[in-house]
């Protein structure tokens, strides 16, 4: 059931599709490119297009789309349709003019202009999609993907989430079958470790996106298994109030002496210390 979301008759898109080249790419996915087209004449969108003659990309094109048709908010990408053609499958955006907080942060301009005001409001933008998906959604969306080239920036630099293409709307018989996924530096240390996914695996994501947005840092490239055992079973249960804080950075300050990944751990701490909803920064 794909609700209102329409499948597009490709001669809709035929004309942009020839286009597709270097000047209208607005970039790339894990599965496929993104283009800049126009849609009858007047309505610029983006279009995803996955060769689907590729196993992944199909499933990340169908999950996508069954995903996508189903969840509707201001803080996440919306969805315009879809459409298959020969091997080619085609996901249909709105264009979203100011392309992602990972150009925007570190990209040419590198984020200097950016206020703290319109830092803040990026970041409720965030975390109120990922409200949506975790509390409003049934069953329950876990995005499993997030980073800051997936959040993309409208004309008003309204912050959006965008590709679905791992989400899983979770049931929790799916969540131990799935391929540990995602991106090296915002994976949650527990489902690096033991694959266990839940709604906190994106929290951690987005205490990663907030210190790239806040601190302007990049994300740690790579956690150590050690690294990850010491969260998972030292730090995250001591979590239980504010005042513990303190006590969880010193010894990692000894463990690790790297700062990057302190800056990482007291991120998501500060996060997980947050009453319920977690994320709400
Ligand atoms: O900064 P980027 O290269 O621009 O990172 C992502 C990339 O494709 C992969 O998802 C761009 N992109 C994706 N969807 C859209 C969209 N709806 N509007 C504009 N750019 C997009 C984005």
């Amino acid at each position: 059931n794909r609700g209102s979301v329409s499948l597009i008759d490709y001669k809709l898109l035929e004309k942009s599709t020839k286009n597709f080249g270097d000047d209208n790419l607005l970039g790339k996915g894990g599965f496929g490119r993104v283009y800049k087209a126009l849609l009858e004449d007047d309505k610029h969108v983006a279009v995803k297009k996955l060769d689907c003659a590729d196993e992944d990309a199909r499933r990340e094109f169908e999950n996508e789309v069954d995903l996508l048709s189903k969840i509707h908010h201001p803080n996440i990408i919306s969805l315009l349709g879809y459409c298959v053609h020969e091997d080619m499958g085609f996901i249909v955006y709105e264009l979203m003019q100011n392309g992602s907080l990972e150009d925007l942060l570190h990209g040419p301009s590198r984020g200097s202009s950016l206020s703290w005001h319109m830092r803040l409001k990026i970041a409720l933008d965030i975390a109120r999609g990922l409200e949506y998906m975790h509390e409003f959604c049934k069953p329950v969306v876990i995005h499993r993907d997030l980073k800051s080239s997936n959040i993309l920036l409208d004309s008003n630099f309204n912050a959006k989430l965008s590709d679905f293409g791992l989400a899983v709307a979770d049931s929790s018989q799916n969540r131990n079958k799935l391929k540990l996924s995602g991106t090296v530096g915002y994976v949650a240390p527990e489902y690096m470790l033991d694959g266990e996914l839940t709604e906190k695996s994106d929290v951690y994501a987005f205490g990663v996106v907030l210190l790239e947005l806040l601190l302007g840092r990049r994300p740690v490239e790579k956690l150590a298994p050690a690294h990850c055992q010491s969260i998972v079973t030292w730090a995250l249960p001591q979590l239980t109030s504010r005042a513990s804080l303190p006590n969880i950075v010193d010894p990692v300050i000894k463990d690790t002496v790297d700062e990057k990944y302190l800056f990482q751990v007291a991120a998501v701490a500060v996060l997980c210390v947050q009453p319920e909803p977690t994320y709400r920064p």
